[in-house]
Parts: C-alpha cells; structure tokens; sequence
C-alpha cells in the first residue's frame, strides 16, 4: 500500500501549488490572489478581496469594477462608527506608487458584489473586470474560499514574493 499513499500526497502537493497561484498583469500593476467569501443563503451581497501593487512610480486609481454574478459591484472601506464596525462606498480606491495594497476580510477596502444572481458557494469562481483610471481594464477570475483559506493562500503568495 505505501507506493499507493505516497502517489496519492504527492498528486496533491503538485496540484496545491499552482492552484494557489492567482496572479494578473496589467502593464507594471499586478493583481494578486482575488477571492470572495461565500455568501450565506439568506445574504444577497458578497465581499471581494485582493492584492495590488505597482511596480513603478506611477500610481493609478481603482474606479470600478463589473461581473456577470451580481447586479452591481461597490468599493467599500470600513470603519468604527459608535463601537460598530460599518462599510461604506467609496467613489475610487488609491493604489499609490511602489505599493502593495491588501485588502483582507475583517476591515478596511474591499469590493462588494450587489445583488448576487446566485450565492457564492466554496470551490466556485467567477469573472470580474477591474477598471483603473491609468492603466484602464483588466479581466480577472475570483475564487470563492473560506475568509481563513483566501487570507492564508494570499498570504503565502506574498511570502513567495518577497524571497
Ligand atoms: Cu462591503
């Protein structure tokens, strides 16, 4: 049996990599590891996260985003308001020069899918286009994970990138 379980883990190890690796480029801008959290049965809305950094000193402005799964997609930030942390819209999110923006579940930026035409089930994905002031559109697929396991493969992506 041992010749058997030892193919078996490492079929699994040499999928895990590529999988987890979800990267896009838009001239000197890379987009990393986008995910969505699932959205619970009785929930319309659903928050999309990932990471971006440019590789220049020119910034850009993310101005908007559109996918086929919802209506409408919002950028949002996040604050305390009286104790209560509250989303809100906002009109653009800054992506400054020669710097890594994340966007993580539990606080701050994120992209907020606006009456979902289905709910977002683990081990799905789906289309977004990504509109920038500058550097204009860029087509991207997200994947729907677990806040844990988006947050622990974005990470790991960032890791690698720093070594
Ligand atoms: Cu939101």
């Amino acid at each position: 049996m041992r010749p058997i379980i030892f193919l078996m883990l490492a079929a699994t190890l040499s999928m895990a990599a590529p999988a987890m690796a979800q990267e896009y480029r838009l001239d000197d801008l890379l987009i990393t590891h986008p995910f969505a959290t699932p959205s619970p049965p009785s929930v319309d809305h659903a928050a999309v996260y990932l990471d971006i950094s440019t590789a220049s000193e020119v910034p850009d402005v993310l101005v908007g985003a559109s996918t086929p799964a919802s209506d409408t997609v919002e950028l949002h930030d996040m604050a305390m308001e009286g104790g209560v942390m509250r989303m809100f819209s906002v009109s653009e999110i800054e992506v400054p020069a020669s710097t890594l923006l994340t966007m993580r579940p539990g606080g701050g930026y994120h992209l907020m899918l606006m009456d979902l035409v289905a709910p977002l089930r683990e081990g799905d994905s789906f289309p977004l286009t990504l509109m920038f002031a500058e550097r204009g559109e860029i087509d991207i697929h997200v994947r729907v994970q677990s806040a844990g396991d988006g947050r622990a493969d974005a990470g790991e992506l960032l890791h690698r990138h720093r070594h």
